[in-house]
């Protein structure tokens, strides 16, 4: 019998995860078990999507969610696709969502019940419509020591840097998953005739600098005046070049770009989100968690964002997030500043 070929020719997001776990003693496999909740109900999101245009799944589904804002069915779909797939998970104890007020408690008295997923089902809802990238993000949370299941605000209100594993998947061009459990950065891209995620971006790493500032313009009247200050050096050349801007209006597909050539993305205090736009606990979180982890930072304008202690599930938060050149100056001219002031 020949011997299997040593040269494997690709490995996929469930092989990699495995070989992670191996690094953890005593690791039990939850994790490649979690995975797969999320791969499989990206693969289907991400179907759906592709699709959008021909089944009877773009619009807005007429209902509000808890943010107060109009869900679209996809919005809907994803949410229910990824509650069944990691509901179905004997090691998921709570699901928290930004579609849902509450947190969700799965597997009542399980003792294997150790962790909590808290996810953004569809990112940038506003693109769905107009075929531009949107994406998923979640982070992964231990159950605390001696918290009872039903404790849930216990096992999901905790700092970012408690995390112990992040990512989001991006429905652009190509469907991208990338993820951390604290030991880099490693990215999948979706091969379509396989249905598998396929390694593609192992070890990711941020520059240290890049070309691109990514903001919403149109509100900079209302940031906190430091923060127009602050483009305006990018723009100008003092950190040894002039700056050109993107921005897409989904954080996930922003933040991937931003990942891959750097920069800095950032979305700040303004007149009708004093507190910032984008969620902590799902959003800012992850991509704060991936953005270390690939050398780069991210603040909320005054402090880590891995540092925060939330205080509920849907709070918000501004985020200024990338590499750290950018980011290192953000600091000195906008956070000292504002210290000294
Ligand atoms: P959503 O979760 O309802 O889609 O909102 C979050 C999105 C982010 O993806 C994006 O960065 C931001 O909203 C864009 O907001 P704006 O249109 O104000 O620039
Ligand atoms: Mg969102």
């Amino acid at each position: 019998m020949s011997e299997p070929s040593a040269a494997v020719p690709f490995l996929t997001v469930q092989q990699h995860i495995v070989e992670e776990q191996k690094r953890f003693p005593g690791s039990s496999g939850e994790f490649s078990s979690l995975l797969s909740g999320i791969t499989m109900a990206t693969k289907m999101i991400q179907d759906k999507v592709r699709r959008a245009g021909l089944s009877d799944i773009l619009g807005e589904h007429g209902d509000i969610n808890v943010q107060g804002e109009r869900q679209q069915k996809l919005d809907v779909y994803s949410n229910e696709v990824l509650i069944h797939f990691l509901g179905l998970r004997d090691s998921v104890g709570i699901l928290a969502s930004e579609e849902n007020e509450n947190p969700m408690i799965v597997h009542q008295g399980s003792k294997d019940a150790n962790y909590a997923i808290v996810f953004d089902p569809l990112d940038g809802s506003s693109n769905i419509d107009v075929n531009v990238s949107v994406g998923t993000t979640f982070s992964i949370l231990r159950r605390p020591s001696g918290v009872e299941l039903d404790d849930s605000d216990a096992w999901v209100l905790q700092p970012g840097n408690k995390q112990v594993a992040a990512g989001y998947v991006v429905y652009g061009s190509s469907t991208i998953l990338v993820y951390s459990v604290g030991n880099g950065v490693h990215g999948f891209t979706l091969d379509p005739s396989l249905g598998a995620y396929i390694l593609s971006h192992p070890n990711m790493r941020m520059p240290d600098q890049g070309p691109y500032y990514s903001v919403n313009e149109a509100y900079r009247d209302t940031f906190p005046p430091r923060y127009g200050e602050y483009i305006d050096r990018l723009r100008s050349g003092v950190l040894g070049h002039k700056y050109a801007s993107r921005y897409i209006g989904s954080m996930v597909a922003d933040f991937h770009r931003t990942l891959l050539k750097g920069g800095v993305f950032l979305y700040p205090p303004t007149e009708s989100n004093p507190q910032g736009k984008l969620r902590l606990l799902y959003e800012a979180n992850p991509i704060a968690f991936l953005a270390e982890q690939a050398g780069g930072m991210a603040i909320d304008g005054e402090r880590r964002v891995l540092d925060i202690q939330p205080t509920s599930i849907h709070q918000r938060t501004p985020l200024v997030v990338g590499s750290r050149v950018e980011l290192a100056d953000f600091e000195r001219f906008v956070c000292q500043a504002e210290t000294k002031a």
